[in-house]
Formats: structure tokens, sequence, C-alpha cells
């Protein structure tokens, strides 16, 4: 089971390293590693489990963040006006890729945080409103799906890990709240 012991943190140099691509037929252990990612995040957001595990609450994680430096993600973002826990989306995404985008950008009212950088960095972080994006799941098979909003930042957020990418790279150091005109804001 996947702890926040094995997040490592801001400073540790394979956060800034561009992943490898996976190959395929996927290795067993490959295959382990998404459906634990995956786990971990549904973990966290069980009050029950993350209070016992001592788990921050997490909507997306990226290998690297395991210190494996390897193009797989995994997200699982609630439906926060649901009761029946059905969420929005969920899913464990190998080599994935924004294959294309809107012009227009949004960024998250509140700003980002993440799992390996444990401070607050204030600012808006503008992204692509919309994406595409492909990717193979742990079956092996070919996705292409469209997201926007919350569900877009989210795997945007993830895919830039595996770039070796962190959020703050976007925020405007001199004015961290100042937005171009193309940008909306999501709350
Ligand atoms: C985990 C991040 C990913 C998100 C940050 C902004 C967009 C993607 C993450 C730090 C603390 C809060 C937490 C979060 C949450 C939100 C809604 C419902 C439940 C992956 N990460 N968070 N960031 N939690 N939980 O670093 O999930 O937003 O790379
Ligand atoms: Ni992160």
């Amino acid at each position: 089971m996947i702890t926040m012991n094995d997040i490592i943190r801001e400073g540790n140099p394979t956060l800034r390293l561009p992943a490898e691509e996976i190959t395929f037929p996927l290795d067993e252990e490959t295959k382990k590693l998404g459906q634990d990612m995956l786990e971990f995040l549904q973990n966290s957001q069980d009050p029950e489990l993350a209070e016992k595990y001592q788990l921050r609450a997490g909507v997306g994680l990226a290998a690297p963040q395991l210190d494996i430096s390897k193009r797989i993600i995994a997200v699982h973002i609630p439906d926060m006006e649901d009761e029946t826990n059905e969420p929005i989306l969920s899913a464990v995404m190998i080599n994935p890729k924004v294959v294309s985008h809107s012009v227009q950008s949004a960024c998250l009212a509140e700003g980002e945080g993440c799992l390996s950088v444990d401070r607050e960095v204030p600012g808006y972080v503008p992204r692509h409103s919309r994406v595409t994006v492909t990717y193979l799941d742990l079956n092996g098979e070919q996705q292409k799906i469209r997201l926007k909003n919350y569900p877009a930042i989210v795997v945007q957020h993830e895919i830039d890990h595996i770039n070796g990418i962190m959020f703050y790279d976007h925020i405007n150091q001199d004015a961290p709240f100042k937005l171009d005109d193309n940008v909306s804001i999501i709350s």
C-alpha cells in the first residue's frame, strides 16, 4: 500500500526529470504500480483510511512522485455534488499526451497545491481549459478522452509531473494573481 512516506518532495531531482515512456506489453510490476496509485487516491479520499494511515487527500498522482521515472499517472476525481460516490473520472493513464487543446485557459480560484510540495504557493496556475488526451489503459487499450474545467486541470497537473514540471512554474513570479484576458477562473 502506498502512503505519504513513498511520496518524494520538492528538491528531489526525480521530480525535474522527463519520465520514460512505458513499453508494451505491460509487465506485472507496472500494472501493480498503476493499481496501487489509484488505490492510494481512493484511500486518501476515504476519511477513515486517510486518518488511519495519515494520508493527505489527493485527486491525482504521477509515478515520478514515487521516485519512479515512468510515464504513468492516476486520477480519481470525486463528484462533490453527488452522494452516490460515483467519481467524475477515475483512471490509470499510461503514456498520456495532450493531443489538442483550447485557446481559452482556465485556473482554479484557490490556486494549486501538490502532494510533493509541503508549503503553500499562492498564485493562479493558468492551464488549457479544454484538452483532448490520449493514453493507454491498464489493458493496453488506446483511449482518447476530452476533458474540460476541473478534470482537465487535474490531468494537466499530472502530465506536467511526467515532464518534470511543477505547478508553480506556471505562476507569474512578479504578479501571482495577474491573469491574461483569455483565462477564466474555475470556482
Ligand atoms: C496531488 C494534487 C493534484 C491536484 C492539485 C491541483 C490540481 C490537481 C492534489 C495538494 C493538497 C490538496 C490535494 C487536492 C483534493 C481535492 C478535491 C477532492 C479531494 C498530484 N498531486 N492536491 N494537492 N485534494 N482531494 O500533487 O490532489 O486537491 O500530482
Ligand atoms: Ni502534484
